[in-house]
């Protein structure tokens, strides 16, 4: 790795703000310094990236295509500067030039080109490729505004867009000589046996590469992110008519394409939008990679050998009808053997059993989009049906089902915890797994610990390499090392120093956010993740009225200090959900409000929760909340940076919850909850809501105050079809839990008080957890699924 010390990082810092950015020192912004020290980053990460490349080459090695609608990537110059070793030298770099540090790193936009778990996976797994030095592309969509920005009205979500790249995006090279047509519509000509897709509209794809580096610089790949623009640019002649808004107008609708993340999918044109997203980076993204392919040299048929194309999703699951339509129409292969040749290259991870969530087009826009991939997946179809005598259809009733075309497509098909990877073989795809019994493998989801752990959160990092030494980074098990330092009281509190140094630094945020002043020394409870019915939000807060109550009913007992941390965005079309965010913030004004339970209970709902907030509050925090309905939470991802960072969890018996708990120990996790199989049983009951609400005075209370607007006084009927909709279909089953999950976190409130004991299960979670990070994940695809090999040290 190139060494460069605190002297030359100043000079480069300053030949940048001269050379780059045209502006003396006297004059600069702190846009202008954060810019230089970026820019002075990335040039340190090209070398190790041209070597890189080179040694792919020369290695004819196999490449991995991780191909994601999201890359929820955050902030990148702490990142790169942790990889590159560097924190020091750039810290003191700025501040030799006279500059806030903090100022100059939090200036940054965090790149919202995500929304969720997926693609902070996404992330995650870019960051583990370059560690272990697999050559990897990750290809996606560069959003020209990511996820909308929320804020809060009155209590209510209001979304507004991102505006990320209204400043130049600093770690991104623009490669206007990749550039790719991408078709839609049209008609396919056949004659003599062979066709030939003729599409009526057309966008060019053009590549932004960023490099992504791994763990002490010695590797890097590639994100490349594709931007929409018109083939024809400009229409000179409306223009000269005078027509200025038409002149404009092809270059608008193309680059619709990679405007926003998530298009509003409500409406007809919206449903269209997204296909068209989909398609655009898929097709791309193949075009891209056959390219590369054939710059070497090899037979078409060899293309398993160079080459792993991993879905994250259905999103890009044309994938496989794209590149059969190449290998078939432009490569001239028999449809049945490029069939198999795209599948040998295919993989599939799918995230979710919800089924809302699994990707259906309507048949007909299908085939007016895309005339020549729909005759394909037909194809596609009959080569299923005769090779397993399965009856299961891709396209059915009037709509082509992309999670059953991502599996007939993949080599591979992976879930992403032991239980998910379960209920995807018993009820996903049962018939197909049935069909297929090898197909399905399970891969455990994880994080990266230089971002989760080494980078966020400083002082447990200081601690933990002065005890067990600075290689853990890439090699996370070693954290088992700290179990033999448990019964050294010295480190203990040491360890519960760097938990409240953390917690300081919350408070500290908040007080600078809104005024709020906050009780550094309660437990900090946190749930921060998407609003979605089943993470249950709402259960949370459930309980947080009926602790409020219990207190003001006995504000003279020994009360365990609470701060309740909520932070997430709902989906913009999502009623419910939007409903809950603003439940939340009303209670939040109510309780904040009263002064005989404040010193006791608060509650406080930051907005626009991001990347950056996570590694924030994240190593702040004393409980994680991971309360999902069983059966729902595909893994979770937020329920491993807590547990690393040394927060208890309480939690259900979802996702990945479970193999967290099975190696930090039962005695250091909060269990509560119905089980996945008693959730289903449950549901047959009749009127199961009903009677958990009777059987419990408690919840029964909660809910009729909520019912007549105690939270909501300016509008007391707010909340009757919320509390409606509990009594009568509480689907994800929140008044079965209630009892014991607020049994469970008095039981927490007790043992937080006993705060050695609390420390000594603290300590023992971020020990055991150690296999969650994401170079384990990796490694697994790397063998199981993929076929490829790390260079990094070869
Ligand atoms: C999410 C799941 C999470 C999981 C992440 C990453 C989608 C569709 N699914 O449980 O809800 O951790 O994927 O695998 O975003």
């Amino acid at each position: 790795m190139q060494q460069i010390d605190t002297k030359q990082m100043r000079s480069e810092i300053l030949r940048h703000l001269k050379y780059s950015l045209g502006k003396d020192e006297q004059h600069a912004t702190v846009y202008d310094w954060r810019m230089s020290l970026s820019l002075a980053l990335r040039d340190l990460i090209v070398d190790p990236w041209f070597a890189s490349t080179r040694r792919t080459y020369e290695a004819g090695a196999k490449r991995v295509y991780y191909l994601s609608m999201e890359f929820l990537i955050g902030r990148l110059i702490e990142d790169v500067m942790v990889n590159l070793r560097l924190d020091v030298v750039a810290r003191d770099a700025v501040a030799s030039l006279g500059q806030d540090y903090d100022i100059v790193v939090y200036d940054e936009p965090d790149a919202a080109l995500g929304n969720g778990g997926l693609g902070r996976l996404a992330a995650c797994f870019l960051d583990s490729l370059s560690t272990l030095g697999i050559p990897a592309y990750g290809y996606g969509i560069r959003y020209e505004h990511g996820l909308f920005e929320q804020a809060f009205e009155d209590g209510r979500q209001i979304e507004a867009a991102e505006n990320w790249l209204a400043q130049k995006h600093a770690w991104e090279f623009e490669r206007p000589e990749v550039t790719y047509t991408i078709g839609f519509g049209g008609d396919v000509q056949t004659s003599g046996g062979k066709s030939k897709w003729r599409p009526a509209e057309t966008v060019n794809a053009s590549a932004y590469d960023t490099p992504v580096v791994g763990w002490q610089g010695k590797w890097a790949n590639t994100l490349r992110l594709w931007a929409a623009k018109p083939t024809r640019l400009f229409d000179l002649e409306s223009f000269n008519r005078g027509n200025y808004l038409a002149a404009a107008e092809p270059e608008a609708l193309a680059r619709t394409i990679s405007r926003v993340l998530y298009p509003d999918d409500t409406t007809d044109t919206g449903k269209e939008l997204r296909l068209k997203q989909e398609y655009f980076f898929t097709a791309a993204s193949i075009q891209d990679l056959l390219r590369r392919f054939a710059s070497e040299g090899h037979e078409i048929d060899a293309l398993p050998n160079h080459v792993a194309i991993q879905l994250n999703d259905t999103h890009p699951a044309v994938a496989g009808p794209e590149l059969i339509r190449l290998l078939a129409d432009e490569h001239g292969m028999a449809i049945d053997r490029a069939i198999g040749v795209a599948r040998q290259c295919l993989a599939y991870t799918n995230h979710t059993l919800l089924p809302e969530a699994l990707e259906r087009w309507d048949e007909d826009l299908f085939a007016r989009i895309l005339p020549r991939h729909h005759g394909i997946i037909e194809l596609i179809e009959e080569a299923h049906r005769k090779e397993s005598g399965s009856t299961v259809r891709i396209i059915d009733e009037g709509s082509v089902k992309m999670g059953e075309l991502a599996f007939i497509m993949a080599h591979k098909v992976n879930g992403v915890s032991a239980l998910h990877s379960e209920l995807v073989k018993e009820n996903l795809f049962t018939e197909l797994h049935e069909s297929y019994p090898d197909r399905i493998t399970n891969q455990t989801n994880g994080i990266t610990p230089r971002r989760w752990l080494y980078s966020c959160n400083p002082s447990l990092r200081g601690l933990i390499n002065e005890k067990i030494g600075t290689d853990w980074p890439d090699d996370l098990e070693k954290l088992a090392q700290l179990e033999a330092h448990i019964d050294d009281s010295d480190f203990a509190d040491r360890f519960r120093a760097a938990k409240a140094y953390n917690k300081q630094r919350v408070a500290e945020w908040i007080k600078q956010r809104d005024g709020t002043v906050i009780d550094p020394s309660a437990l900090f409870d946190v749930q921060i993740k998407r609003v979605h019915e089943y993470k249950r939000q709402l259960m949370n807060l459930l309980e947080t009225v009926a602790l409020w109550n219990e207190i003001r009913n006995n504000p003279n007992e020994n009360w365990t200090p609470r701060l309740k941390i909520f932070g997430g965005k709902a989906a913009p079309g999502y009623v419910i959900a939007k409903e809950i965010i603003r439940l939340i913030n009303d209670v939040a004004k109510t309780v904040n409000a009263d002064t005989t339970t404040n010193p006791f209970l608060q509650v406080i709902y930051p907005e626009n929760y991001n990347v950056t907030m996570a590694e924030l509050l994240i190593p702040a925090a004393d409980l994680s909340e991971q309360i999902s309905t069983a059966g729902k939470e595909a893994s979770g991802t937020g329920n491993m940076k807590f547990a690393l960072n040394g927060a208890l969890t309480i939690g259900t018996l979802d996702g990945a919850n479970v193999e967290i708990r099975e190696r930090v120990g039962a005695e250091n996790f909060y269990l509560f909850g119905l089980t996945a199989d008693e959730v289903v049983a449950r549901r047959e009951r009749k009127d199961f809501s009903r009677e958990a609400i009777a059987s419990s005075p408690r919840l029964a209370r909660v809910l009729r105050q909520i019912e007549s607007g105690a939270f909501s006084p300016d509008e007391p009927s707010r909340y009757v079809a919320l509390v409606r909709r509990l009594q009568e279909h509480d689907y994800f089953l929140v008044t079965c839990d209630f009892d014991d999950y607020f049994r469970t976190q008095r039981e927490i409130d007790r043992d937080y008080r006993d705060s050695e004991g609390w420390t000594r299960k603290a300590i023992l979670n971020t020990a055991r957890m150690g296999w969650f990070s994401s170079d384990r994940t990796i490694s697994g695809y790397a063998r199981d699924i993929w076929n490829v090999n790390g260079l990094r040290d070869g």
